[in-house]
């Protein structure tokens, strides 16, 4: 119960703040001359914080400082949403910070973490600014507490600069008895959690500035990406001798066979994050204390009202008239009124089933709050995903999304064909060898200190495992007989070749499966052009420096980059995850290479100065999503009858190659030579 230093904004590690008397709460009354001598001698510099007239602070003060915060409950997110917008308001940077000063000694620490997050992020003065990455702030969202108290002992007898990094252990949530188990690395990956904690900020579901959350295709991008991490998922689970999920979401009386057992305290709430037992069942909703009535029935009514419009290709509007789901924008209102964002065409009918799927899962250990607990995993975007059940939660959404799909016409070749040019061949090279990706563990090490509320302050260091594979080459040769100069946008997906019982992966099945990992343009002169391009300049990634963004160094460092693309930019898959884990006889898949026509697909804007290197399943910062095409182009629709292999759908403009991906169980250090 110790206030927190607005750690935010603070300009380097031995700056403070000195906030106005009057900011403090009561019971601080007396802490107000001792801040900065917690410091002691640590303190260089002491940043005055200016005294304003304050907003309005009752409604978002009404969510308790100790409480779990969850984007997923509707109330709570209203809350955001006007917190959100006082962050927005403030005249200028001084006025935010001292808004900031004043809420952080009173409202919830991840909501204020959240909401300013998000504020930052929209704020014209301050996208310059750096924050600190999640695991910085909170890192009790990520890491097993038992690390905590290690990381304790080694602050309070060792001195910075000198202290040993924590060991964080791999697989410690279940057994190998547990054959879920197997997919923790990518469950329980942090940059994975990161990078969804991070789409979600940057695609905030509710705010009074419409604008920050009516983004392009934005409905349309919650689609697709969490589609590509269900095939990703699906994958991984083939690599490991699993089958596809089942989706849940058809009965959600179901038995859900799933348990989840997070290890994982929070910090704020002092409480256990609740598992979920073994074939949990969902139920009735009745939590005052977040203002929640829900009845099952209820969600089945928006399920079914959402499928009845996919069938009749219509949505019902609060005006009683019809708004069509046409083939341009029907899957960008599906996706609002799926999720629902404060986008969504007509709540009251459609309700907010996605969300509330979230939520339900989340409270499923005491849905009438009988026990005083608090959510789990499934009910907060940076936690959500260490679970299985959200993979069969978002496997259903997506079937829904797919539902839809269905209904579109094949693509023509019109739309498949690019006249002139000829992709005559695709390879991968790197050191695992031709057509080979290599993958393997790899020890890394984070700085979390500044979320360690304990002292001494300083560095403290945590050493984890996870998936990391050598760096390749895609090589294309391309032929351009059209006669003249020629723009095309190159795109690269892979696709198992078998399904988990190893029979061959119909067409219709396996361009499901599709996992984008590259999409750029590129010039083609007229004759042969042979194209390289690396593995590291991904449009799905960003770098692992930027994942795990120090803030040791600045923008300007050795190894940085610009502070415009360096800041903010923290929504990507991470770049360890690019690839499958694969196997170690080499796990086959065919990668697939298209050359579209760039004049069917430019979006013609500036982008100088914005995030836009994981463009692919996170949009451009302040820009329209940087591709024309319907996201998830060529695969997203089905096919023609006639088609049922990879070679039967192939275009000259087209090329696919068997590769494998060989997975070397051994652990290499990051960094070490
Ligand atoms: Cu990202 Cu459900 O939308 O977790």
């Amino acid at each position: 119960d110790r206030p927190r230093e607005p750690c935010f904004l603070q300009k380097g590690e031995n700056s403070i703040f000195q906030l106005p008397d009057e900011y403090y709460p009561k019971r601080y009354e007396k802490l107000s001359g001792m801040i900065s001598n917690r410091f002691g001698k640590g303190v260089k510099r002491v940043i005055p914080v200016r005294k304003i007239a304050l907003p309005n602070l009752e409604m978002p003060m009404e969510l308790p400082y100790n409480a779990q915060f969850s984007l997923f409950i509707p109330r709570h997110r209203e809350i955001a949403g006007k917190l959100i917008d006082i962050f927005l308001n403030m005249r200028n940077v001084d006025d935010l910070i001292s808004i900031c000063s004043y809420c952080q000694l009173r409202i919830n620490p991840y909501m204020f973490n959240y909401c300013l997050t998000v504020a930052l992020l929209h704020r014209p003065d301050t996208k310059g600014l750096s924050i600190p990455t999640l695991t910085q702030t909170f890192p009790d969202k990520f890491i097993d507490p038992k690390v905590f108290n290690r990381m304790r002992s080694e602050a309070s007898v060792i001195t910075t600069g000198k202290r040993m990094p924590v060991v964080i252990p791999r697989n410690l949530t279940a057994s190998d008895e547990e054959p879920e188990q197997r997919l923790a690395y990518f469950r329980e990956d942090i940059g994975i959690n990161l990078h969804h904690w991070h789409w979600h900020l940057v695609y905030p579901p509710e705010s009074a500035n419409r604008e920050i959350v009516a983004k392009d295709r934005r409905g349309e991008l919650l689609y697709y990406m969490h589609q590509q991490i269900i095939a990703r998922y699906n994958i991984e689970r083939f690599c490991n001798d699993l089958p596809r999920v089942v989706p849940f979401g058809s009965n959600l009386r179901e038995t859900i066979k799933e348990a989840y057992f997070p290890k994982l305290n929070s910090v704020v709430s002092s409480r256990t994050w609740q598992p979920r037992f073994e074939n949990s069942v969902m139920r009735d909703l009745d939590r005052p204390l977040e203002r929640i009535k829900l009845d099952l029935s209820e969600m089945e009514t928006w399920r079914d009202r959402i499928l009845q419009a996919i069938d009749s290709n219509s949505i019902l509007l609060p005006n009683g008239t019809q708004m069509p789901l046409d083939e341009e924008k029907g899957i960008d209102i599906l996706g609002d009124l799926m999720e629902a964002s404060i986008l969504t065409p007509n709540r009251a009918f459609y309700g907010d089933f996605h969300n509330m799927g979230h939520t339900v899962m989340s409270y499923i250990h005491d849905p009438d709050h009988r026990y005083l607990e608090l959510f789990g995993v499934m009910g907060d975007p940076s936690t959500t995903m260490r679970d299985p059940l959200f993979y069969r939660w978002h496997g259903f959404i997506d079937d829904v999304f797919v539902l839809y799909k269905n209904k579109l016409p094949p693509y023509g070749n019109d739309k498949l064909d690019f006249p002139g040019i000829r992709v005559s061949s695709v390879s991968v090279e790197g050191k695992a060898g031709k057509n080979t990706f290599g993958t393997q563990w790899e020890q890394s090490t984070v700085e979390l200190g500044r979320g360690m509320d304990f002292f001494p302050r300083g560095s403290v260091l945590a050493t984890f495992t996870h998936l990391q594979h050598d760096e390749f080459d895609y090589v294309l040769e391309v032929d351009n007989s059209s006669g003249k100069k020629a723009m095309g946008t190159v795109r690269i997906f892979l696709a198992p070749i078998t399904d988990e019982k190893g029979n061959k992966l119909a067409f219709n099945d396996q361009r499901k499966l599709m996992i984008e990992l590259d999409k750029f343009s590129q010039d083609l002169a007229p004759g042969k052009n042979t194209i390289r391009r690396a593995s590291i300049e991904s449009s799905v990634t960003i770098p692992y420096e930027r994942t795990f963004m120090d803030q040791n160094k600045r923008p300007g460092d050795p190894g940085t980059k610009e502070a415009a693309e360096f800041d903010f930019c923290g929504c990507g898959w991470p770049h360890h995850m690019l690839l499958p884990k694969g196997t170690q006889q080499g796990y086959p898949m065919i990668l697939f290479v298209m050359v579209s026509n760039w004049a069917d697909d430019a979006v013609i804007q500036d982008l100088v100065g914005t995030c836009k290197d994981a463009a692919s399943y996170c949009g451009i910062r302040d820009r329209k999503y940087p591709d024309k095409r319907p996201m998830g182009f060529p695969f997203d629709r089905p096919v023609p009858a006639a088609v049922q292999t990879v070679n039967d759908f192939l275009r000259p403009n087209m090329a696919i190659t068997d590769c494998k991906i060989r997975f070397t169980d051994a652990v290499r250090v990051r960094g070490a030579k």
